[in-house]
């Protein structure tokens, strides 16, 4: 197998990460990471504390140079999703930073410090490209929620990694003088794969800004040196929304190679207030931490065939398939829907390729489920334009949420909630909103009418327990959740519920 980092191997005094003041060389880096390599192998999997910091990008790298599976954790994951995350993947040892302080749901574990400063005495390791290991050994495994249960991990394996990034290359014209600033967390494949591991593979480097700041973005894009940016929607919200009052932030994106926006759909509306300021069309592309990267538009005279010369701007729409992926609709009876489209018929895209995972860990039930043979069933629901353009236009279950571009299963949020003394029922659902796409809305009913939780009580309880960005953003109060006579809840009668309780 292609060792995921070649440039590591050669090492240079080029820069590979920047995080805030700090900087690793290919050099530095190679030398840190091929340490810590050789002190974690044989360590089973390891969990990474995926702060934003330039001490996960070395863990991970030293994991994958390893062979060792990494578990990136998120830092804010509260006690029962961390509970859980750790009872099913099993880490051998846990990879910090010296100074983070770690929960105590993480104590019984051995804790190695990730040192990013290089020691005079550390050779370079020969180990520092990667060993030519088994493409399939598993590389990451990254948790994901679905719209019932705990978060599954996906096992996402060298050569699903590879292939992605290799795909992006093509259709981005992606290179080794490419500087990449984004401000994404790390824990998913957003973030870690395309935002850190997508440079190193092509020896380039990458500025991370520890926390997402529209200042940030224009300090670090064009004239700073950043060649491209990396955003969910959320982010390219913020950014339009600051253009008006922000010539020098116009003046960065004008200058930035590529704009590139994913995890959720960027909305027309923000597509065209970023053109009409800067003259620059982002560039949507769609992927799914199971599939890592589907679709998206092209952007070079290089790009692919797959990928029409200079293909025009078309908000709305992911573009077509990128190098390697096979993409199919099919509809509600299981018939594919073919040549010619119409941009019309509607029906939820399944793909194959070599990005794809391997399996949900310790779950072949939901890996069995998740696929229609050999085809993976997204679950995200498409139109093709004539030209094979791929237009998503929804998702088939209403159960899951994507809020500032993260996925969170509607059920884990309720049993979350049911877990809180004061709550006897809850249901939770969706709602767009402008800033976040979708935004987290609880429908509760407590034990005692008369008594009942505030509304900031109960988000501070889901924070605690999953993770802070599935606190709900809204709670409702009922006497009682809308059901039919099979005691099912009716979700979809629960704003009428609301007015109902408001009138009466
Ligand atoms: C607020 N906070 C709380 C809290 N209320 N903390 C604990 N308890 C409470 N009750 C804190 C938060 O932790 C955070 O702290 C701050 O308040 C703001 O939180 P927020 O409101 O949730 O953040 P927000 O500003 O809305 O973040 C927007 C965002 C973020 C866009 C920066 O949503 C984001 O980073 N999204 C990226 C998601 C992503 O990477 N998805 C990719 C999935 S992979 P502090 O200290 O941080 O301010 C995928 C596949 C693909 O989808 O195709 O890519
Ligand atoms: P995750 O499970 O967090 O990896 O999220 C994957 C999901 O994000 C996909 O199934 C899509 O629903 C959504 N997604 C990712 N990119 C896009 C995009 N460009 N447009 C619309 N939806 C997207």
């Amino acid at each position: 197998m292609d060792a995921l980092f070649p440039a590591l191997a050669a090492g240079s005094d080029r820069p590979a990460l920047r995080f805030g003041a700090e900087t690793l060389t290919y050099d530095e880096l190679g030398r840190v990471a091929g340490a810590l390599a050789v002190r974690i192998a044989g360590a089973g999997r390891v969990a990474v504390w995926a702060t934003p910091t330039a001490r996960t990008a070395v863990a991970v790298v030293a994991a994958l140079l390893a062979g060792v599976p990494a578990i990136p954790l998120n830092p804010r994951t509260g006690e029962r999703e961390l509970a859980h995350i750790l009872g099913d993947s099993t880490p051998g040892v846990v990879l910090a930073g010296a100074d983070d302080d770690l929960p105590a749901g993480l104590a019984e574990l051995p804790r190695i410090d990730v040192e990013t400063a290089v020691a005079h005495d550390t050779p370079v390791s020969a180990n520092s490209g990667g060993r030519p290991g088994d493409p399939e050994s598993a590389a990451l495994i990254v948790y994901t929620s679905g719209t019932t249960g705990p978060p599954k991990g996906v096992v996402l394996s060298h050569r699903a990694i590879a292939a992605s990034l290799d795909a992006l290359e093509e259709a981005w014209a992606w290179t080794g003088d490419d500087v990449l600033v984004h401000a994404l967390p790390l824990f998913h494949v957003h973030g870690l794969i395309l935002g850190i591991l997508g440079p190193l593979r092509r020896g380039g480097s990458v500025r991370h800004l520890g926390a997402f700041s529209v200042e940030g973005v224009a300090r670090e894009l064009g004239a700073g040196g950043g060649t491209m940016l990396f955003g969910v929607p959320t982010m390219y919200h913020r950014i339009a929304d600051a253009l008006a009052g922000d010539p020098a932030l116009v003046r960065a994106l004008a200058e930035a190679r590529l704009l590139v926006s994913g995890s959720a759909a960027l909305p027309v509306h923000d597509h065209e207030r970023i053109t009409a300021a800067t003259g620059r069309t982002v560039v949507e592309r769609y992927g799914m931490t199971e599939t890592l990267m589907l679709c998206s538009l092209g952007v070079h005279p290089q790009t692919p065939a797959s990928v029409p010369v200079g293909s025009p701007p078309r908000p709305g729409s992911v573009g077509l398939p990128l190098r390697g992926v096979e993409l199919r609709l099919v509809e509600e009876d299981g018939s594919e829907l073919g040549a010619p489209y119409d941009g019309e018929r509607v029906g939820e895209i399944q793909v194959k390729g070599p990005n794809l995972f391997s399996a949900y860990l310790n779950r072949p039930d939901a890996t069995a489920a998740a696929f229609d043979g050999e085809w993976f069933r997204t679950g995200d629901v498409a139109v093709r334009e004539p030209d094979g353009y791929v237009r998503i236009v929804g998702r088939k279950a209403t159960d899951l949420i994507k809020s500032g571009g993260y996925k969170i299963g509607a059920g884990e949020i309720e049993n979350a909630l049911l877990d809180h003394p004061a709550v006897r029922e809850a249901a939770v659902t969706g709602e767009p909103d402008p800033d976040l796409g979708e935004r987290i809305v609880a429908w509760v009913v407590a034990e005692d009418a008369a008594k009942p939780p505030t509304a900031g009580e109960l988000a501070d309880h889901v924070a605690g327990q999953l993770a802070p960005h599935k606190r709900p953003r809204t709670v409702h109060f009922l006497r009682a959740l809308p059901r039919n006579d099979m005691g099912k809840l009716l979700k979809k009668a629960l704003p009428e519920a609301l007015a109902e309780a408001l009138d009466g």
